[in-house]
C-alpha cells in the first residue's frame, strides 16, 4: 500500500512522524550510529522546541509514570537559539528526513526572531510553533485564545516562506475555534494534542511529585481525548491536521486518520521503544488494506459534526 504524502507542499515517506521532544535523534545517533538513518523510524523529524535563549529546565522530578500514560515537567530545557543553530542544527540536518523545528517564547517579539532565524534556514523543511506547552510560567498560553493564536500568526506569518503548523493545547473547550482562527491567519497545518494538565502526589510524602508541582500527560490515558478533538479540527480546518496523543498500535494511527488527520506523530510510546513508530507504519498499512482503502483516507472522516 502507498503510504507516501505530501503535506506542506514537503513530500514525505509515510504518514507517521515523531511528536516534538519526545525523540532525542542527536543522543540515539550516539547510541545507534548509522543504523539510526538506515531505520529511522520516521518521515519527518520535529525537533524539541527551542526558545531565544537557553533554558535549564524545571527542577527534578520531571516523569511520573501513571497507570497509562506519563507525566512530564521537562519545562523546556534547551540551548537557546544560538546554541541550536550552532550545535544541534548540524547534526538533525544530517538526519534523513526532513527537519521540522519546534519554537516557543513568552513574547511576540521573541517568536518573530526564532521564525525569522530558524526560518532563514535551507536545512529547516518547516517550523511549528508550540503554543500549547503547559510546564511554562509565563502565565497565558496564547493557544488558548482564538484571537491570541491570530494575532501571532499574522505578525510571523510575513517573516518566513516556510510552512508554519501551529501545535494546539486540549485544555480549551473549542480547539476548532483556535484552529479556523490559525487557519485564517496564515498556518499551514495544524498539530494537537500537547498534553493535558495533571497532577501526581508523592504515596509518601503526600507533597507534589514533580519538582514543578505539575505537568503534561500523555500516553494511552489520552488516546480518546486526542481523536476527538482531532475529529472536531479535521471537520472545522482545510488545512492539514497532525494527529497525535496516545498512539500505540497501527490501529490507532489508523484511527486517527479515519477522522480526518493528515499524518499521526508517536510520543509517548517511543520512550519505551524507539523504533515503536516503525512498527506502528508497518500496522498501519496492514490496518489499512484490511478495509480495503487504497490509499490514506484523509476526507473520509464518518463524522463531521462537532
Ligand atoms: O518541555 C516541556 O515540559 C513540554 C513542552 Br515544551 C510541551 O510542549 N509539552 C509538554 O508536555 N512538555
Amino acid at each position: 500500500m502507498e503510504l507516501g504524502i505530501e503535506i506542506c507542499g514537503i513530500r514525505l515517506e509515510h504518514p507517521v512522524l515523531n511528536g516534538s521532544g519526545t525523540f532525542d535523534a542527536i543522543a540515539a545517533r550516539g547510541a545507534f550510529g548509522d543504523r539510526l538513518d538506515r531505520d529511522f523510524p520516521f518521515s519527518a523529524f520535529v525537533s524539541k522546541t527551542i526558545t531565544p535563549e537557553p533554558r535549564a529546565g524545571n527542577p527534578p522530578p520531571r516523569l511520573y509514570e501513571t497507570p497509562a500514560g506519563m507525566i512530564n515537567s521537562i519545562g523546556l530545557p534547551n540551548k537557546g537559539l544560538e546554541g541550536f543553530l550552532e550545535r544541534d542544527l548540524p547534526e538533525l540536518a544530517r538526519l534523513p528526513v526532513p527537519l521540522i523545528v519546534s519554537v516557543m517564547s513568552p513574547t511576540r517579539e521573541g517568536f518573530a526572531t526564532l521564525v525569522g532565524r530558524v526560518g532563514a534556514r535551507a536545512e529547516v523543511a518547516a517550523i511549528e510553533l508550540n503554543v500549547s506547552c503547559p510546564n511554562v510560567s509565563s502565565g497565558l498560553i496564547v493557544g488558548e485564545q482564538p484571537d491570541e493564536t491570530a494575532a501571532l500568526l499574522a505578525a510571523l506569518r510575513p517573516l518566513t516562506d516556510k510552512p508554519l503548523i501551529v501545535k494546539l493545547t486540549p485544555t480549551v473547550a473549542d480547539p476548532a475555534a483556535v484552529a479556523s482562527a490559525a487557519e485564517r491567519a496564515g498556518a499551514d497545518a495544524v498539530s494537537l494534542i500537547n498534553t493535558l494538565r495533571a497532577t501526581a502526589l508523592d504515596p509518601v510524602s503526600g507533597e507534589p511529585w514533580l519538582g514543578a508541582g505539575s505537568g503534561g500527560l500523555s500516553g494511552a490515558a489520552i488516546r480518546a481525548v486526542a481523536l476527538d478533538q482531532v475529529r472536531r479540527v479535521a471537520a472545522a480546518v482545510s488545512i492539514p491536521v497532525i494527529g497525535m496523543g496516545g498512539i500505540e498500535t497501527g490501529a490507532d494511527a489508523s484511527a486517527m486518520l479515519r477522522l480526518g488527520a493528515s499524518a499521526v506523530a508517536v510520543g509517548t510510546a517511543s520512550f519505551r521503544d524507539p523504533l515503536a513508530a516503525a512498527r506502528i507504519r508497518a500496522e498501519l498499512a496492514e490496518d489499512l488494506s484490511r478495509r480495503g482503502l487504497e490509499r490514506l483516507p484523509r476526507g473520509l472522516s464518518p463524522s463531521t459534526s462537532t
